[in-house]
């Protein structure tokens, strides 16, 4: 279930009534409650607006408000359940809905065009035919973790369509029961402003955690290492700005990881060091034919429109990006992968929304160091 998850974090705080408590329900679960509201949707040009929430924008299915809610729990926790009560809804007729225009590709492919085309067809077609969108005005995912922080991700959609009207539900209220053992609480500085932005519940929980001072390698560079004498100014550059700078060689990495390819390697690097080093950026200092993305199938139909090469694979290191084991990658609504990433990858252009260019049009390894000079500081014009 898509939604987007933007929108101020204040806002947010402001439309939930929570009550975070820690009762004792058996020797070592204990309880959350969580009481979202929506205010009544105003409506423009056929789609229902609530202010602070964004727009649920499925091609062929209504445009819909939804809003994302990440609620950090303590660390160690995992989830038992999730109980969700939504109360009585009030109906209500709008006329017809606004239906999302299909999602074109961007290039004169004309077999991406069907794809998309074909994919908005069918979602119309199954909207015809179904009796609530979404099925109910809520979606729970997987629990998910940033770093050591474990969080529960709620998508509430305060109005459902059927083809008799819209139904609006202005409250929603979630109990999740969890256990928790002993775990790695400790975070940097910089999680902790993180963690303040993306959950809605932090102040209720950062108490359970201990901020620890930025530690050892702050920034990591991956390259080759015929490589890594190209880096130097750069590394300079950043311990000059307080950044505690690593170059790491991408061939011992290959030697020491395991992986079924080199993308899996790098990651598993990643996984094994971004807590004890403290990395926060990941420069990847090479062309792709020197260092490999990782392939992806966001569309579970694995179409070649779903063919997606990213370097966002080394930055969300806790989730299973194959969670159903079917060997195709990043599969939306059928692998658990959080999003909420771990380390900021650097790297120049949009590669995540590409195929494989050609070796011309490659990011180069200029291109993503200078990518990694603007990422924390306006570039200097003799680095341009
Ligand atoms: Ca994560
Ligand atoms: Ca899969």
């Amino acid at each position: 279930m898509a939604a987007h998850s933007k929108g101020g974090c204040m806002y947010l705080k402001k439309i939930i009534i929570m009550g975070f408590m820690f009762m004792i329900t058996s020797l070592s679960a204990e309880v959350t409650t969580v009481h979202l509201t929506a205010e009544q949707p105003l409506f423009e040009n056929g789609i229902p607006l609530i202010q602070g929430f964004n727009k649920l924008q499925i091609p062929g299915t209504p445009i819909l408000p939804a809003q994302s809610t990440l609620l950090a729990l303590p660390a160690g926790s995992e989830v038992i359940s999730v109980d969700v009560s939504v109360g009585t809804p009030q109906t209500f007729i709008a006329g017809k809905p606004s239906i999302a225009p299909p999602s074109l590709p961007l290039c004169a492919d004309r077999m991406l065009f069907e794809q998309a085309m074909k994919r908005y067809e069918h979602n119309k077609q199954r909207l015809a035919s179904c009796t609530l969108f979404p099925p109910q005005p809520f979606y729970i995912s997987k629990m998910s973790h940033f770093r050591t922080i474990p969080f529960v991700k709620v998508t509430y959609f305060p109005v459902l369509y059927a083809p008799t009207g819209l139904s609006f539900y202005p409250s929603i209220h979630l109990t999740i029961q969890y256990t928790t053992t002993a775990a790695n609480n400790t975070i940097s500085q910089w999680v902790q402003k993180d963690a303040e932005r993306l959950f809605a519940n932090w102040s209720a929980v950062k108490d359970l955690y201990t901020t620890v001072l930025d530690d050892s390698f702050s920034f990591v560079i991956i390259a080759k290492d015929n490589l890594f004498s190209a880096f130097d100014s750069l590394v300079a550059w950043k311990d000059s700005l307080g950044f505690t700078t690593k170059c790491v060689s991408y061939d011992s990495i290959i030697a020491q990881y395991p992986g079924a390819q080199n993308a899996d390697k790098i990651r598993n690097f990643l996984i094994d060091k971004y807590v004890p080093w403290g990395i926060h950026y990941v420069l990847i200092g090479g062309n792709v034919d020197q260092i490999p993305m990782k392939i992806c199938y966001p569309d579970p139909g694995h179409s070649s429109m779903s063919y997606t090469p990213t370097d966002y694979y080394f930055a969300e290191l806790t989730d299973d990006w194959d969670s159903d084991g079917d060997n195709y990658y990043g599969e939306y609504d059928q692998d658990s992968i959080g999003f909420v990433p771990e380390v900021i990858v650097i790297s120049k252009g949009k590669p995540a929304r590409g195929k494989i260019m050609p070796s011309s049009l490659q990011p180069s390894v200029i291109s993503r160091v200078k990518a990694a000079y603007r990422s924390v500081t306006a570039l200097p014009s003799w680095k341009s």
